[in-house]
């Protein structure tokens, strides 16, 4: 049985659009929040996630976090569906280098943006660690944009999760002012929309009540 314990709009939706594009049977828990965001249940959710972070994923009593292991893992365990490359071969190594990539460099831009008063001691100093996370963030949009080229996904006409990951990480831009928006570069909105244009990922965004296209 697979359990995916999350919160829409959130790291969640990657795992979430990896599962409908499988076509597994799996069930959406939805972790709750109080009033300072501190997440208080269900306690399977607790426990497997010690910082409450989103999302954790249960798979047969296997309990895993962070989203990008999720992914891979639900990819690996399901190879018919192509999802990745064959271990050991040259297209296997550059979607992973895209994950890392994007897991831990421009994630950790995004949460520096999302969580700025976490990243310093002194209140004056938040609005700086939001600028600077955003001047990031748009220096790694732009190489993004231009690495992606003719696309329409990271490896040209090979869909992989990495590109499910960055289709989640360029819709959090939405929430930033509109010149540092990743869409606006057309190579990423490209992108977005050829990811959204697959029934299985188009299916978890619509069920977070995600953006279905770039268009609005
Ligand atoms: N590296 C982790 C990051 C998880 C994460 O920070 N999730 C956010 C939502 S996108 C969260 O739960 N934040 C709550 C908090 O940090 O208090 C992953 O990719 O799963």
């Amino acid at each position: 049985m697979i359990i995916l314990y999350g919160i829409p709009g959130t790291a969640t939706t990657a795992p979430h659009m990896v599962l409908e594009e499988l076509g597994v049977a799996y069930e959406l828990v939805l972790v709750e929040r109080d009033d300072d965001g501190v997440s208080t249940g269900p306690a399977a959710f607790l426990a497997a996630s010690p910082f409450g972070k989103v999302p954790a994923l249960s798979i047969d009593g296997l309990v895993l976090t962070e989203s990008a292991a999720c992914c891979l893992q639900l990819a690996d365990a399901h190879p018919e569906a192509g999802l990745l490359p064959p271990v050991g071969s040259s297209e296997r190594a550059l979607a992973m280098r895209w994950l890392m990539t994007l897991t831990n460099t421009v994630q950790p831009a995004y949460l520096r943006f999302f969580y700025s008063e976490r990243y310093t001691t002194e209140p004056a100093g938040v609005a700086a660690v939001k600028a600077a996370a955003i001047a990031e963030l748009t220096e790694l949009r732009d190489h993004i944009g231009k690495e992606l080229g003719a696309g329409p996904f990271l490896q040209g006409d090979r869909f992989t999760i990495a590109d499910v990951y960055l289709a989640m990480l360029s819709s959090w831009s939405t929430d930033m002012a509109e010149a540092a928006g990743w869409w606006l570069v057309p190579s990423i909105a490209a992108h977005y929309d050829a990811v959204l244009s697959r029934p299985g990922s188009r299916r978890a965004v619509e069920a977070e009540g995600g953006s279905l296209s770039t268009a609005g």
